[in-house]
């Protein structure tokens, strides 16, 4: 079976000067460098067209074979979230008391993390992001998909970014094992829960890790 080529149409893209180019990058730095992973949600409504908005952008990322190899679900019943947060307090508790090394708790202490995960009830929005690792054709025969996790990351890291700029906060929380979710929401065979993201406003008194990110030697190595 061959895929039917896309046609391909021209593009063009505004030119800015260098000096604009370079204000333009600088400024975006230093808005990004604003995002913080926030733990304390606020329990205001966000409109649902928010992130609608903000899915679709994180829709635009580069995928393998441009396959867009993601679902997102967009939680907001209540119940449902209260039964996200139990199962995944369940699954944080066993590994917190046990199925974490005692090296990585000592590296997520100066994070304050803990087994309880109230922000799943409180924040307005549950975002899950699960990836596809193939599709399902009609005929029931299985079409893998590529670069599977490269794509949902770049997919999430646009949703975060999205997110920012929407003037709201979000977590990337990892419960794990994450299987409990597929089931829960009752997704496919061919869907598994890459991410659980809460978003919504910061609570007012929310508070972060007065972190410090590395410097520019520490990251990029040159070769000129
Ligand atoms: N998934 C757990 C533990 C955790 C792990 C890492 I690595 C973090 O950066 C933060 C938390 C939790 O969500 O608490």
């Amino acid at each position: 079976m061959s895929a039917k080529k896309h046609p391909f149409i021209p593009f063009k893209q505004e030119e800015v000067s260098e000096e604009k180019m370079i204000e333009n990058s600088r400024s975006f730095y230093a808005w990004a460098d604003k995002r913080r992973s926030v733990r304390d949600f606020s329990s205001k409504p966000v409109p649902k067209e928010v992130m609608e908005n903000c899915i679709m952008t994180a829709s635009t990322a580069p995928s393998g074979a441009h396959k867009q190899p993601w679902t997102f679900c967009l939680i907001s019943n209540a119940e449902l979230k209260s039964r996200l947060r139990e199962l995944a307090e369940e699954e944080e508790r066993k590994s917190y008391e046990g199925r974490m090394s005692d090296v990585w708790l000592k590296d997520l202490e100066p994070l304050g993390t803990n087994s309880v995960k109230e922000f799943i009830d409180i924040a307005p929005w549950i975002v899950i992001i699960l990836k596809r690792p193939y599709e399902l054709e009609e005929d029931g025969t299985k079409h893998q998909n590529y670069y599977v996790n490269e794509s949902v990351g770049l997919a999430s890291g646009f949703f975060l970014m999205a997110v920012h700029n929407a003037g709201l906060v979000a977590l990337t929380h990892t419960p794990s094992p994450m299987n409990f979710i597929a089931k829960a929401l009752e997704r496919p065979d061919n869907e598994r829960p890459f991410l659980l993201i809460p978003v919504g406003y910061p609570a007012e008194n929310a508070e972060v890790p007065d972190l410090s990110r590395k410097s520019k030697d520490e990251v990029i190595e040159y070769y000129d």
